[in-house]
């Protein structure tokens, strides 16, 4: 196994105080699970309303351990479910990516997995049902195994299907991985986008965020690289498909 940085972690959650023209002050909430829970080391997160009953609730991975959904009783708790396929598998869990890929109302899930390990692993997408409930997509992502840190899901060409792109730090011997850019083809299927320097950058990638910066109506990406002892960090902006890959 890679050298890895055992540590014990816990969330933190903040809860604004609302007033008449905005939040001014956060108080720290130190009850419940989502804030006590202890693992060897949580790694990705999201928020998404998983069971549809219109409050958010939170996924949360950890690296090699069980993930945990913790789903909103909106009365500021949260109740814990680590059953299911999404939760009970111990892979190395890096990122957690949400988005309903497949427009049927409910939201799915994207975790990346292999990162910071010295084995390559596959990328897990998961279909929701609408009630709390994931279980893993039989749509092939059709990609290889690798070391996979991050996920973000946006719809970069305005299809109306949201499309993925996932982080490949490569191994502790390499100079770094690839990274994924899938197309959602909108039928049950995906398809890796193979040109581009989006995918063939080498670098040590762990982070991506999308987002319009230029209001020009197409999603642009940033990469955060630098993971790998020998690499510096470094960030690479790319842009979106109008200024051409
Ligand atoms: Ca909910
Ligand atoms: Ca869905
Ligand atoms: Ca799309
Ligand atoms: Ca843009």
């Amino acid at each position: 196994m890679k050298a890895h940085q055992t540590i014990t972690a816990c969330g933190v959650l903040l809860i604004a105080m609302a007033h008449a023209q905005g939040q001014t002050t956060f108080t720290k909430i130190t009850t419940g699970d989502i804030v006590n829970d202890q693992a060897s080391t949580f790694t990705g997160s999201a928020w998404g309303d998983f069971n549809n009953d219109g409050y958010l609730d939170v996924f949360v991975c950890t690296w090699e351990q069980t993930n945990i959904l913790y789903l909103n009783q909106k009365d500021g708790t949260f109740t814990k479910v680590f059953q299911g396929p999404a939760f009970q598998d111990a892979d190395a869990h890096l990122g957690a990516a949400i988005a309903d890929f497949n427009n049927d109302g409910n939201l799915g899930l994207l975790v990346a997995a292999g990162g910071a390990s010295d084995v390559a692993e596959n990328p897990v997408l998961y279909q929701g049902h609408g009630d709390g409930t994931l279980t893993r997509s039989k749509v092939p992502l059709s990609i290889p195994a690798g070391f996979f840190w991050a996920a973000a899901w946006a719809d970069y060409d305005n299809d109306g299907f949201a499309d993925l792109f996932i982080t490949d730090e490569g191994d502790s011997q390499s100079s770094g991985g690839k990274n994924m850019l899938l197309h959602n083809e909108g039928n049950g299927s995906f398809s890796r986008v193979s040109s581009g320097t989006i995918v063939n950058d080498i670098t040590a990638s762990r982070c991506a965020l999308w987002a319009d910066y230029d209001n020009d109506r197409l999603m642009d990406l940033l990469v955060i690289n630098g993971a790998l002892e020998t690499i510096s960090s470094i960030t690479t902006m790319v842009m979106a498909p109008s200024h051409g890959y």
